[in-house]
């Protein structure tokens, strides 16, 4: 993040103010049209991948659901969500190429350019520290059993901008109850794979590698906090942290982990990279606050991407009611 410029639109004219009687119209036209214009990609024409994103160009708008996939790596969600009013899923091509994933390169195309050199099978995740048993284990053993749900989260980066995104994954509460925590267990750290043959970027000292982040525990433990195996149905392409890789939405992205190789249960605080790197600009919380500037540019409002016009960025990405409770008594401006 050190190289990022952010992009200077001009502010939007403040939105007409719509009734929701018409907004909601609206909502069924743009459902409509997105409906007819995946009909009309007839399948034949161009490689599966190029359809998918296509078929994905269009937004999509005020439908119920994430529309249905059950291409090569179609995963079975045992819970699906709606999409909330007023908000539009960011298009699978724009998720999947337009990524923050250093390891794979520093410019938001080159993670997509290199993520083929990922090998996501076999894939082991080694769980240490605080637990009743530590020890490495296979991935499809760790998740086996637990139930895949759809989460449709909003996702902000420290840079500002943001994106809507259908993920599937498992909550991160579940998958640590399963680890059996000890009393000691305070906090958890996850750490991504350090590779350089499957990731170029690592060598090159851009950052300490490996990658390395971390929770509160009861941050860990809290609903909204999962473990994505997969997003828009699939599963997750490299890119975006396959095959594992955590999402906290009312946190700023770095927060979200790719590729983990190691979750560590501890008494103490974990380091985390981008902390280290730059403490002043990058706390261990990483709460979404517009009220606490990046000490090189504004936080309050963020770039939706595939939209022209900025909009304001919601304390804790717009979740305080679910996630405010777990900061009572402490001051965001200095534990940020
Ligand atoms: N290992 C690793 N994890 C990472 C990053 C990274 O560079 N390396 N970038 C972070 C940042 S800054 C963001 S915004 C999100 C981007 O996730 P996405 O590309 O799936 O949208 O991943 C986060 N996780
Ligand atoms: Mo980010």
């Amino acid at each position: 993040m050190p190289s990022i410029r952010v992009r200077r639109a001009s502010d939007p004219p403040s939105r007409e103010i719509t009734s929701e009687s018409l907004y909601l119209r609206r909502r069924e036209l743009l459902a409509g049209a997105a409906a007819g214009l995946g009909a009309l990609l007839l399948p034949g024409c161009g490689s599966a991948e190029d359809r998918a994103s296509r078929k994905a160009e269009a937004p999509v708008a005020g439908g119920p659901r994430v529309p249905p996939y059950s291409g090569p790596g179609a995963l079975t969600i045992a819970s699906r969500q709606d999409l909330a009013p007023g908000e539009e899923l960011t298009s699978f091509h724009d998720v999947t190429h337009y990524n923050n994933f250093y390891e794979l390169g520093t410019d938001k195309e080159d993670p997509s350019e290199n993520a083929d050199r990922l090998r996501l099978r076999p894939w082991s995740v080694s769980i240490e520290g605080e637990v009743a048993k530590p020890g490495v284990v296979d991935l499809d053993a760790l998740l086996k059993g637990l139930p895949l749900e759809e989460r449709i989260y909003r996702h902000r980066c420290v840079e500002a901008w943001s994106m809507v995104i259908p993920w599937v994954g498992v909550p991160l509460g579940a998958l640590l109850a399963r680890l059996e925590p000890t009393s000691r267990a305070k906090y958890v750290e996850l750490e991504t794979l350090l590779d350089p043959e499957q990731m170029p970027g690592q060598r090159r000292a851009v950052l300490d590698w490996p990658y390395r982040e971390g929770l509160r525990i009861d941050e860990a433990m809290h609903p909204l906090a999962i473990l994505a195996v997969g997003l828009y149905g699939r599963e997750l392409l490299g890119q975006n942290g396959a095959p594992l890789r955590l999402v906290v939405p009312w946190k700023y992205g770095f927060k979200g982990i790719k590729s983990i190789v190691k979750i560590r249960l501890r008494a103490d605080r974990p380091r985390t990279t981008w902390s280290d790197e730059a403490p002043r600009e990058y706390g261990f919380y990483a709460n979404v606050n517009p009220a606490v500037d990046h000490p090189r540019w504004s936080q309050k409002r963020e770039r939706r991407i595939g939209e022209l016009s900025r909009r304001p960025t919601l304390p804790f990405n717009g979740y305080a009611d679910e996630v405010a409770s777990l900061y009572a008594g402490m001051d965001l401006e200095q534990e940020f």
